[in-house]
């Protein structure tokens, strides 16, 4: 499936060298010159080489190109400039050498852009186990969301826009736990409906310890996710109760899923729950935050089959999305709790005014 980067600079120079040998060599190098600069900058390079969308070099490159390889080169392009270790000493050492003497790699590059991930694109089915896993994830993390959105195994998701920011009212409480922060005024969303269908960074799944799939939301999130999902869960080796475990999202309209393992409450909730369900909050929020999730739905972790009072959990919920903002201001934009049951909705609309209260503690208890 790798790409022979020392073949492909045969067949590529064929077509390009049709002037004067001269002029050629004087491409090659005003392009190096030019790909430097844009890894540097971090621009897209087909806004620097120009070549036309329709080259015959880029199609050709295009189908051989593999999807891994071809997804982080795309990521360099996109990031701070800098190329993953694995990059520089594998596959792109190669591409490294040659953009130091060709303008083949340069065209090769740019067609990544423009041109290659959609050629590429068609071999990636997510309705099936066939296939690798890793250069799944790799390709559908390369893309804006505009381009996964193809990649959608349903055809009604719901953009981040489309949800709705929770706004305190003033004076709607009399009480509160927390002191105000004006900046949390826009994180905040209560969403009531299917978490399969956000289209976030990340969706949070109340997930068993094996990471197999389940029932309840699991379920849900594994069915929608299709086939990939499981494959890459059942890399991770399970997962301990309290714990947080991210994978890609696949054919979900989320980019991630944060699978968290709940307590078990069925036979009552003691200190043991409540510190293991709070776990799961913070360490969903710290795995989100390392991997540059800055949106992140939740759902009522732990009060289905798992039996914890969602009268409880919903403070544990709260209390731990709060202490986390408070402690890591700049990390996320936004914090779903995302609500399957009327019920749950209620409990989320009166508990928030005494985490995220409209006004300051003080005057709220004159
Ligand atoms: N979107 C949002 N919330 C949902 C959805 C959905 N599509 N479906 C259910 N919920 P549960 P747990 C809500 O039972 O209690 C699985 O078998 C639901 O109304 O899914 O942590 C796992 O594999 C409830 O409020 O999770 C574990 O074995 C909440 O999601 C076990 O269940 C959580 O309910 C975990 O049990």
């Amino acid at each position: 499936m790798a790409l022979q980067i020392s073949a492909l600079f045969s067949r590529v120079r064929v077509p390009l060298c049709t002037g004067p040998l001269s002029r050629v060599r004087a491409n090659i190098q005003g392009a190096g010159v030019k790909f430097k600069h844009a890894v540097s900058a971090g621009r897209p390079l087909h806004q620097l080489t120009g070549t036309p969308a329709t080259s015959p070099v880029r199609g050709h490159i295009n189908a051989k190109f593999s999807t891994t390889t071809a997804a982080a080169l795309w990521r360099s392009s996109q990031g701070n400039g800098s190329l993953s270790p694995r990059l520089r000493r594998g596959r792109l050492g190669k591409v490294t050498v040659g953009v130091a003497v060709g303008v083949s790699t340069v065209v090769l590059v740019q067609s990544l852009h423009t041109g290659a991930l959609s050629a590429m694109a068609l071999k990636v089915n997510l309705n099936s186990a066939e296939g690798d896993w890793k250069e799944t994830k790799d390709f559908l993390l390369s893309l804006s969301v505009k381009d996964r959105r193809q990649y959608y195994r349903t055809s009604s998701s719901v953009p981040l826009d489309d949800i709705p920011v929770w706004t305190p009212t003033a004076g709607s409480t009399k009480r509160t736990f927390y002191p105000r922060n004006e900046k949390f005024d826009q994180r905040i969303s209560v969403y009531s409906g299917d978490i399969t269908k956000l289209e976030i960074d990340a969706i949070v799944n109340a997930a068993n310890k094996t990471l197999l799939g389940g029932g309840g939301v699991d379920g849900a999130i594994h069915r929608a996710a299709g086939p990939m999902l499981q494959k890459e869960c059942a890399s991770l080796h399970g997962c301990e109760t309290g714990e947080a475990k991210i994978t890609c999202g696949y054919g979900l309209p989320a980019k991630y899923v944060i699978h968290t393992v709940g307590p078990i409450a069925q036979k009552g909730v003691g200190e043991v729950e409540k510190k293991a369900l709070r776990s799961c909050y913070k360490n969903s929020l710290e795995v989100a935050a390392k991997n540059g999730a800055r949106s992140v739905a939740f759902p009522c972790i732990s009060t289905g089959i798992y039996g914890y009072p969602p009268e409880q959990a919903v403070h544990e919920a709260l209390a731990t999305v709060r202490e986390y903002l408070d402690e890591h201001d700049d990390e996320l934009d936004r914090v779903i709790f995302c609500v399957f049951l009327p019920a749950d909705k209620e409990l989320y609309l009166q508990n928030l005014p005494l985490y995220f209260p409209a006004e300051a503690t003080v005057k709220s208890k004159l």
